[in-house]
Formats: C-alpha cells, sequence, structure tokens
C-alpha cells in the first residue's frame, strides 16, 4: 500500500481530526476548494491526472479564471499546504470533484468518479472519510461505496456496517455560482448527505474547518437529489421567461415590461429570458433527472426543451432582420454588417464555454455572407475556432459600422450605451440590456 508522506511548513494547524485532506480533481471546484483549506492550515493534496495542471498549481499558478483564485493558491503552494500530485496519497479525508459531463444521449457520465474512486481505493485506511461532490444522479454516492468495497475487501464500508465501517462515505454537493466561487464556498450551507449518521457527522466536522454557512444533514439520495433539483428549478423558471418571450413577441407585447409588472404581484417572481441557458451546470443537471425518470419528469424535460431552442429562434430574427435590411436599404446580403454584443455564458464573465452567446454569434457569422463583428470586453482575442468566421471589436466602433445590433449578454458595458449613440434601425435585444 501506498504511504508516501509529504512534508509542508510547520504552521499552526487548524484544530481538527484531518490532518491531511486530498482533493481529486483540480477544476472549478476541485481548487478551490483545496485552497481554502490549505488557508486554514491543513495540509492539502490535490491530484490531477493532467500533468500540466499539476505543474502549474505547484508552481503556484492556477489555470482556471476565477476571482480571487489566484492569490489563495499561489498563498497555499508558498507556504506548503498545498501540492498537486497525479496520483492519490494516503489522506484521512478524500474529496472528489471531478467532472460528470452528459454523455451524447443525455444520460450522465460517471466514469471520470468511477476512475477517482478506483484511484483512491489503494491508499484508503481504516477512518477515512470519502466525500462525493460532483454532480450526481441518486444513488451514485451507493455506487461509490460499491466500487470502493470491491476494491478493498479488506475493509468494511457504510453499506455493510453501518455506524461501525472502517471507512466513511457522504454526498455534499457543491453550489457555488462561478464569479463568487470563493465568497459561497465558505458562506452558503452545505448539505450533507452521510450513508450513516457517523458519516454526516465526519463530513460536517471537515467542512467546518472552513465553512461559515450551516451544515444541513440528510439521507445522501436526499442530497444528491437536492443538487438537481436547485439547477432544474432554476432551468424550469429560466424556461418559463423564455416561453413567455416567445409569446410576446408574438403578440407584440414587451416582454421586459411584463415581467417588471407581474414581479410587482407579492408572490410572483418571474426570471429574465435571454439567448438560451448556458455554463456547465444549469443545462446539464436536469437531464440527470430526465435520464432516471423518463415518464415522470415531463416539466424538466419540456424546460429543457423550450431552454435549448432559444437559440435558434434568435438566429431566425437575425436572419429576418437581415432580409428586412436589405429590403429597406438596397444593400447586398455582403455589404450588410452584424454586430454581436457579448459572448459569455452570462453578464460581466470571460467564460465562453458552453455559452448560447457564442453559438449563436458562430452561427450567424457562418450563415451571414457580410461582416459578423463580435464585442466582448472580457477576452482579448477570440477563441481561434472564431477567428476566420467574425472579427472581435470594441462597442464604439461597432455601434459606427455595423447595420444591426444583436446584443446577447447584458455585460455592464453594454447596458451603459447611451440612446442618443444607437443610430441602428435593426436590433436583436434577446436579454432587454436596455429595459
Ligand atoms: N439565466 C437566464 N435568465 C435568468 C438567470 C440566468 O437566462 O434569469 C442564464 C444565464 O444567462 C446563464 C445560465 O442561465 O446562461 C446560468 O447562469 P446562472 O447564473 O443562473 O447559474 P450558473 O450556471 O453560473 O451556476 C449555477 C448556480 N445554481 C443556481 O443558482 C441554482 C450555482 O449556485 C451552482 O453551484 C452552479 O450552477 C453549479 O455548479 O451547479
Amino acid at each position: 500500500m501506498s504511504s508516501t508522506t509529504i512534508h509542508f511548513a510547520k504552521e499552526e494547524a487548524a484544530t481538527t481530526n484531518f490532518a491531511t485532506i486530498s482533493v481529486i480533481g483540480l477544476g472549478y471546484i476541485g481548487l478551490p476548494t483545496a485552497a481554502i483549506f490549505a488557508s486554514h492550515k491543513v495540509k492539502v493534496i490535490g491530484v490531477d491526472v493532467n500533468a500540466d495542471t499539476v505543474a502549474t498549481i505547484n508552481r503556484g499558478e492556477i489555470h482556471i479564471v476565477e476571482p480571487d483564485l489566484g492569490n489563495a493558491v499561489k498563498n497555499a503552494v508558498a507556504k506548503d499546504f498545498l501540492q498537486a500530485v497525479n496520483q492519490p496519497l494516503a489522506s484521512d479525508a478524500f474529496l472528489i470533484t471531478v467532472p460528470t459531463p452528459l454523455q451524447d444521449d443525455h444520460q450522465p457520465d460517471m466514469s471520470f468518479v468511477e476512475s477517482a474512486a478506483k484511484s483512491i481505493a489503494p491508499v484508503l485506511q481504516k477512518g477515512n472519510l470519502v466525500i462525493l461532490e460532483s454532480t450526481s444522479p441518486v444513488g451514485a454516492t451507493e455506487k461509490m461505496a460499491q466500487w470502493l468495497a470491491q476494491a478493498r475487501p479488506d475493509l468494511s464500508f457504510p453499506q455493510q456496517m453501518d455506524e461501525k465501517a472502517d471507512i466513511n462515505i457522504a454526498y455534499c454537493p457543491e453550489r457555488v455560482l462561478p464569479g463568487r466561487v470563493m465568497v459561497e464556498l465558505i458562506q452558503n450551507d452545505r448539505v450533507i448527505g452521510g450513508m450513516s449518521a457517523t458519516c454526516s457527522a465526519r463530513a460536517c466536522e471537515l467542512y467546518q474547518i472552513f465553512l461559515q454557512g450551516e451544515c444541513v444533514v440528510t439521507q445522501c439520495r436526499t442530497a444528491e437529489m437536492c443538487k438537481l433539483t436547485e439547477n432544474s428549478f432554476r432551468d424550469v423558471n429560466i424556461a418559463f421567461a423564455n416561453e413567455l418571450s416567445l409569446i410576446c413577441y408574438e403578440q407584440a407585447i414587451d416582454v421586459w415590461e411584463l415581467i417588471n409588472l407581474a414581479n410587482r404581484h407579492p408572490r410572483v417572481n418571474i426570471l429574465q429570458p435571454g439567448p438560451g441557458v448556458g455554463g456547465h451546470c444549469i443545462a446539464v443537471d436536469p437531464w440527470f433527472i430526465v435520464a432516471q425518470n423518463p415518464q415522470l419528469a415531463h416539466l424538466i424535460h419540456t424546460a429543457r426543451l423550450v431552454n435549448d431552442a432559444k437559440p435558434q429562434w434568435i438566429i431566425d430574427r437575425v436572419k429576418a432582420a437581415v432580409a428586412d435590411c436589405i429590403k429597406t436599404t438596397n444593400k447586398r446580403a455582403a455589404e450588410v454588417k452584424i454586430a454581436c454584443f457579448g459572448l459569455a455564458f452570462k453578464p460581466d464573465i470571460d467564460d465562453l464555454r458552453e455559452s448560447p452567446a457564442l453559438a449563436i454569434a458562430s452561427l450567424v457569422a457562418e450563415w451571414h455572407a457580410g461582416e459578423t463583428w463580435a464585442v466582448e470586453p472580457n477576452i482579448e482575442q477570440l477563441p481561434p475556432s472564431q477567428t476566420s468566421q467574425m472579427k472581435l471589436t470594441d462597442t464604439d466602433s461597432a455601434l459606427q459600422i455595423a447595420d444591426i445590433l444583436l446584443m446577447l449578454v447584458d455585460h455592464h458595458e453594454f447596458k451603459a450605451i447611451k440612446a442618443e449613440d444607437i443610430k441602428q434601425s435593426w436590433i436583436i435585444d434577446s436579454k432587454g440590456v436596455w429595459r
């Protein structure tokens, strides 16, 4: 059994029974979590299969964009409280924070969780705590416990020995908002789903090293469903707003005004329509519920379809605007210039991954015979896949050159555009930027 020792600086340690904590998967959740434990002077071993990620972190640098994360990692590494490795080492607690993407058939891909579990199995020791944080279908924690038990028949697990098990296991979902991760990790309440009461108690003890929010204890299946429910709730409510936006368009009603008015009712709180739902969670997690409950999850499934259909509806509006522009101005299609305002998946961030705005801009540029310009104040250059299709410019230039304005993200820079600076007759505002 591997038991390589890592030496950390001798500084005052947090009062905890967890002398060493391993975080498996150093992505958007794992790395901030590792850095926050380390900032409380607990020895943290970060494990990632990507050699570049390991090397970057060990230089005290980061490979993802998140406010305040860079400094936290730099300090943790400099003070020897955080070290990245590519193979798990013996620890008191293991947190699994690996991706659980969707497969093409909308079924969750649990292979990273399975690999992570199998990779920690050889170094598990009696008394260890294993926590799954990755967004997972109901039953995933019990499945993980089975993989561990199969790999380590010499140890007992909660499904066999309940409170008396050698290894404690819990599901504790992350619930932090990208862009506010370092704040929300500490402040948000934490749902703790232990496989036994002891498992939950030990997981609470672990998070209390840094948590200012409350630890709320439940069953592991409820905790798994809770995470899926939170993001599905938001998806369904955004779908309601998106569906309203289509209906209002047909009825010649301003959807933004309508929602503002309806939200004056004390028990109505409608979310905002947009170009579709982006990010890595809200557009993904509802499918986990649909995949497990295809006969029951009608509303959740329909919400996904409504939100996924919105980008094409926006593109159809652009095509109609181009046709109208050609008819009105006698320009040829190749002479019509379109400016896409915003590529990120939500306002005031630089994250373009899973962004409906980027997808729409890209499809418009591919279809349009004339120039397509992109304005994205949060990036310095376009992703390589887009450079042949569109050109990046600034707000003022785009307002000067474009015939058609396509508003895709409500970045604060766009909200600040003055009405008198807009001379275009064709504006497709998917986010109600000036409402
Ligand atoms: N959106 C709308 N209309 C709205 C609100 C959002 O169209 O009224 C769109 C955004 O533009 C964006 C997408 O939804 O494209 C998602 O953005 P978001 O800010 O609502 O959420 P995420 O994906 O950044 O983070 C979510 C959060 N979940 C909830 O708020 C329930 C976060 O707390 C989770 O931790 C995160 O998913 C996750 O990791 O699961």
